[in-house]
């Protein structure tokens, strides 16, 4: 097992790692921008190290300056968390030059995801069933053309490089591809230094769920379930769950299926999320894999009682799992809301002091967070400033639960969506478990 693991995150991230290694015994250190040196995750670690000034740029994604924090710390490994350099192929590279471990998978498998395009192809080749659309990147707007031509409208032109929903557009009508086609290049060129694009079907009414898989260096893959994310805003995850619900028997095993069919076919280790569009009829299709730990694999945790970066951890070392899929357990119902620090009605950031800060508790009730009374929002990063996680046995409960744990938390100083997430726990759409993605931007 490793002695030292720096994690090179802030936030609740970068506290949740720290956590895990307190409880192996791994000693920690923390790289930091000079913004967040006096945050908690640079209390609770052993050893700290700045690395930068506020801007991520210059300190959480600045390579030379993390690959040395843990180069004169006798770091053995370094945890990427999510965002940042979690998903940079050349980084896990360099740290593998370096003599350091990257916890999480091979540079191979995170630039083969990284590429939404080849991801595709990769998931129909292993027999994950893909929305009908372009074999590989777009040669250009004519074989799109002619490909929308035959497929029909709605289309959604998406970046190779992008992601997550960054670089794409929705075409509803034949005249609107070529411009849409255009920008979309345009703006994959500038975001993301690559102008390929592909093209798919749009699946209206669709849900996001999402399956956990975890893969060790022997081989050994298992899956934890799913999460459906489907309520988002602007492509940013506000509620996500587990199980999903109403998901219908020989969906939820087609989707396990399907996503250790990805998994297997790049051999991958390490935790990651295979994502995918569920239409109204049940039917599935595969869109992304992310490579990373994510925001939301604390619904995960709750209903399996396993400790996914435990085991990101443990599998990084080269131990084995020690389970297999029959081992795994799923218990009741989870659920998380994400709080961040924004105006609750138009979602734009509200960073500054918070004054009060009153966390729930109680019978089932977890949050992760790195915020406390006096602490100042930095206005540099994401305002994520704490998830807060209930567990219970259906998920009637777990609403209300949750409904409970959001009315007894005082968050002062800021705004934030604690507001939405009320409204959304009692809208009748959500509580019947009908929300699709488009539905509730526009009811909410
Ligand atoms: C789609 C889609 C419908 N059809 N692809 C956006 C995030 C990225 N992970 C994939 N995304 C989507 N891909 C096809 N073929 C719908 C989404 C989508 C979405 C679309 C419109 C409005 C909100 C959305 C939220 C999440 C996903």
């Amino acid at each position: 097992m490793f002695h030292k693991i720096l994690v090179a995150n802030r936030g609740e991230i970068a506290l949740r790692v720290l956590r895990a290694c307190r409880e192996m015994g791994i000693r920690t250190v923390i790289a930091h921008s000079t913004a967040d040196a006096d945050s908690l995750p640079v209390r609770l670690a052993d050893e700290s190290v700045c690395i930068g000034p506020p801007e991520a740029r210059s300190s959480y994604l600045n390579i030379p300056s993390i690959i040395s924090a843990a180069a004169i710390t006798d770091s053995e490994a370094i945890h990427p968390g999510y965002g940042l350099l979690s998903e940079n192929p050349a980084f896990a590279e360099i740290c593998r030059a370096c003599g350091i471990t990257f916890i999480g998978p091979s540079p191979e498998a995170i630039r083969l995801m990284g590429d939404k395009a080849q991801a595709r192809e990769m998931a129909k080749h292993a027999g994950a069933p893909v929305v009908p659309g372009s074999e590989g990147p777009l040669a250009g707007v004519d074989e799109a053309q002619a490909l929308a031509d035959s497929m029909g409208y709605p289309v959604i032109v998406k970046a190779a490089a992008g992601g997550g929903g960054r670089g794409m557009r929705i075409v509803r009508r034949r005249e609107d591809l070529a411009r849409a086609y255009a920008t979309c290049q345009a703006e994959a060129g500038a975001a993301f230094g690559s102008s390929e694009l592909y093209l798919e079907r749009f699946v209206e009414e669709a849900r996001h769920v999402e399956v956990q898989v975890l893969g060790d260096k022997n081989g050994m893959r298992v899956h934890l379930g799913e999460r459906d994310c489907s309520v988002q805003r602007r492509h940013q995850k506000l509620l996500e769950e587990s199980p999903a619900p109403a998901l219908p028997p020989d969906t939820r095993a087609g989707l396990y299926k399907a996503a250790l069919a990805v998994a297997n076919a790049v051999n991958y280790v390490s935790a990651g999320t295979v994502e995918f569009l569920v239409n109204q009829e049940g039917q599935f299709y595969f869109i992304e894999m992310n490579t990373r730990i994510q925001v939301e694999h604390p619904v995960t945790e709750m209903i399996t009682g396993i400790d996914i970066v435990r085991e990101q951890i443990r599998i990084a070392t080269g131990e084995s799992l020690g389970y297999k899929q029959a081992g795994v357990r799923f218990n009741g119902h989870a659920i998380e809301c994400r709080i961040n620090a924004e105006d609750p009605e138009h979602f734009v950031p509200s960073p500054g002091r918070i004054t009060t800060w009153i966390a729930p508790g109680g019978p089932g009730v977890r949050v992760d967070s790195h915020v406390m009374a006096g602490y100042m929002v930095p206005p540099h990063y994401d305002s994520l400033i704490a998830k807060i996680i209930v567990h219970a046995n259906d998920r009637n409960e777990a609403i209300a639960r949750m409904h409970r744990a959001l009315s007894e938390t005082v968050i002062e100083g800021v705004k934030t969506t604690i507001p939405y997430h009320l409204k959304l726990l009692a809208d009748p759409a959500f509580v019947a478990g009908e929300s699709t993605l488009a539905r509730l931007e526009q009811n909410l």
